[in-house]
């Protein structure tokens, strides 16, 4: 093939977000538009990186993906990268890439060096939706915000890119190796199964056999959604194959370029089946629902998991496995080296940490901030409020790797205790209630809200910081029964491990009592703006732990929204998600 230099000229608006690149498809289809990120994405790894690399570059298989994984691997080639690998079908979970980065030998020995991810999570697909390409680095994990910043300082000065245009499209149905001759030498694409590399991890990780037991019993019932997205490239052979559950557990597992139509984020509101079939929909299922459902989003890497008629918020559930991790997980025998968790994530995993004193981390929203920790031996199991549960398995949340915990630890609880009655995900959930307290969590999204209100909302509660005396006198003034604010602030981190500070992260109001609100802006959408309204009050008083969750946060909610002004700037009455 031949090296073509090709003439751009900068797009605006090619900042990666709290997660990559995400935006409209007719956005990204446009001239030059993915070329351009991809471009300047080589040029901030520098030639030295890329020149001779081995890239992973797969996705969860939205539509754009086929399109984009042609250009990519001709512009990779043009660049000098040696190597690229794909995943079958141009599927790739988001942890499986992370593990294929870490874990996976080449058919001639190679290791990967680092991956475009070629997602937009959890957000729709199809030609009116979104798509979306991100960076992992050598670790496995996200770009970190220096590389990140260097890209988008490329995006806004880019001239020219690279392209091998002659190089013919690569056949990425089935498994096996091209190579090509370029001007400087041999270059490879290499086809490969998606799912072996992830499963022989989950396997190094669980302990197979137990979960097995488990899910075979017949007292023992489950269901899978991945929502159209690509964990049904895994849930077959991990769930079916490995595990021995039923077929008929697997819901809307054939990945589907739109999702289906839906909208892949599994949440109550989004994951519609699964939650009718768990027996929390509107109406009662016709059959008695599973012990155990769960649900993926569209590159797998976040989870939602529930019990028969009982959700598990996502910061509960971090907090639980943790609490389990060395009794249930074999990888985690030898102990946690320490647990993270983003700053709106509710303060159950801090309880944990102390009982069992670990070392305990609160970082920005995103999991690039965890990666560090991971990687200097800090952390072994994190999690984020936003459905994102995961490891120092991989530097990703991991979807089907919050599953597999989960069965563990209900292999564990039920252990020779299969005849007799089942310990389930509510006993287990409301036995640690018991144990740590409870911490009462919502969170409320305003989507596509006018940006410039948006930035008028926060600039207003940051302004409001400052006089303490009159936060309080607002508060008073709506509820009386809500406690003080003893401290309100920006919040802003530093690396522990490399001393980098990222700041603006999010605007907090401590409450006296532990209760929090945080307000943010979010960073994945890919219109307008998305304020998030995080609220959490913690309730140590075992004879109080049982209440309903939206009636014991109906006085923070409320003060939450009138201090915040939420309808005088956004216009809107009432959120468009509440999870
Ligand atoms: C959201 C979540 C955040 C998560 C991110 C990526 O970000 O709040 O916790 O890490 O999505 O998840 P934001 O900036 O919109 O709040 V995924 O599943 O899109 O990779
Ligand atoms: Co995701």
């Amino acid at each position: 093939f031949n090296v073509s230099r090709v003439d751009t000229t900068p797009f605006d608006g090619q900042k990666p977000g709290t997660s990559g690149l995400r935006k409209k498809v007719k956005v990204f289809v446009q001239p030059h538009y993915l070329h351009n990120f991809v471009q300047a994405s080589f040029n901030a790894l520098t030639e030295e990186k890329v020149r001779g690399a081995t890239l992973v570059v797969s996705g969860d298989g939205r539509y754009f993906s086929k399109e984009a994984i042609q250009i990519i691997t001709k512009m990779s080639a043009a660049n000098g990268v040696r190597r690229v690998w794909i995943g079958q079908n141009g599927l790739l979970s988001t942890p499986a890439v992370s593990a294929v980065i870490r874990e996976r030998v080449g058919a001639d020995g190679s290791k990967a060096t680092g991956a475009f991810i070629l997602t937009a999570s959890h957000n729709p697909g199809g030609p009116d939706e979104d798509f979306g390409i991100k960076y992992n680095m050598e670790n496995g994990g996200p770009a970190p915000e220096g590389i990140t910043n260097k890209i988008y300082e490329f995006t806004t000065t880019i001239k020219e890119y690279l392209i091998a245009a002659d190089l013919p499209d690569v056949d990425i149905t089935t498994t096996g190796v091209t190579n090509f001759t370029g001007p400087e030498g041999p270059f490879d694409v290499e086809v490969f199964d998606s799912a072996s590399d992830y499963i022989k991890l989950m396997k190094s990780i669980f302990d197979f056999e137990s979960i097995k037991k488990l899910l075979s019993s017949p007292k023992f019932t489950f269901c899978y959604d991945a929502l159209h997205g690509v964990a049904g490239a895994y849930a077959k052979s991990i769930f079916v194959d490995e595990l021995g559950a039923q077929e008929s557990s697997l819901l809307n597992c054939t990945p589907k370029e739109d999702f289906g139509g839906g909208h892949p984020d599994p949440n109550l509101t989004y994951a519609k089946e699964l939650v009718a079939r768990m027996g929390l929909g509107k109406s009662e299922p016709q059959d008695e629902p599973p012990e155990f459902g769960a649900a993926a989003d569209g590159d797998a890497d976040r989870n939602m998991v529930l019990g028969k008629r009982f959700f598990v918020t996502p910061s509960d559930s971090v907090a639980i496995i943790a609490a389990n991790a060395v009794d249930a997980i074999p990888y985690f025998s030898t102990g946690l080296k320490g647990v993270a968790r983003s700053m709106p994530t509710s303060a159950a995993l801090d309880v944990v940490a102390k009982h069992l004193n670990l070392k305990f981390f609160e970082v920005p929203t995103g999991w690039k901030f965890f990666g560090n920790l991971m990687d200097a031996g800090l952390c072994s199991v994190c999690g984020e409020e936003s459905f994102g549960t995961g490891s120092d398995h991989i530097r990703e949340k991991d979807g089907i790797w919050a599953v597999l915990a989960w069965l563990s630890i209900l292999a564990y609880k039920n252990k020779d205790k299969l005849e007799d009655k089942l310990v389930t995900v509510e006993d287990i959930v409301r036995q640690h209630w018991a144990t740590y307290g409870r911490h009462y969590y919502t969170r409320y999204d305003y989507e596509n809200v006018d940006a410039g209100a948006a930035k008028e909302l926060m600039a207003y509660l940051v302004k409001l910081q400052s006089s303490l005396s009159e936060v309080n006198e607002i508060i008073n003034g709506v509820r009386s029964d809500v406690s003080k604010v003893s401290n309100a602030d920006e919040f802003e981190y530093k690396d522990p491990v490399d001393g980098s500070v990222s700041s603006h992260q999010g605007i907090r109001y401590l409450f006296e009592d532990g209760s929090r609100l945080i307000f943010r802006l979010s960073g994945t959408g890919s219109e307008g703006a998305t304020i998030r309204l995080y609220i959490e009050q913690y309730e140590k008083d075992p004879s109080k732990i049982g209440r309903l969750s939206n009636e014991a946060l109906a006085p923070l909610v409320e003060v939450a929204l009138k201090l915040s002004k939420m309808e005088e700037f956004t216009g809107r009455s009432a959120p468009t998600v509440i999870t």
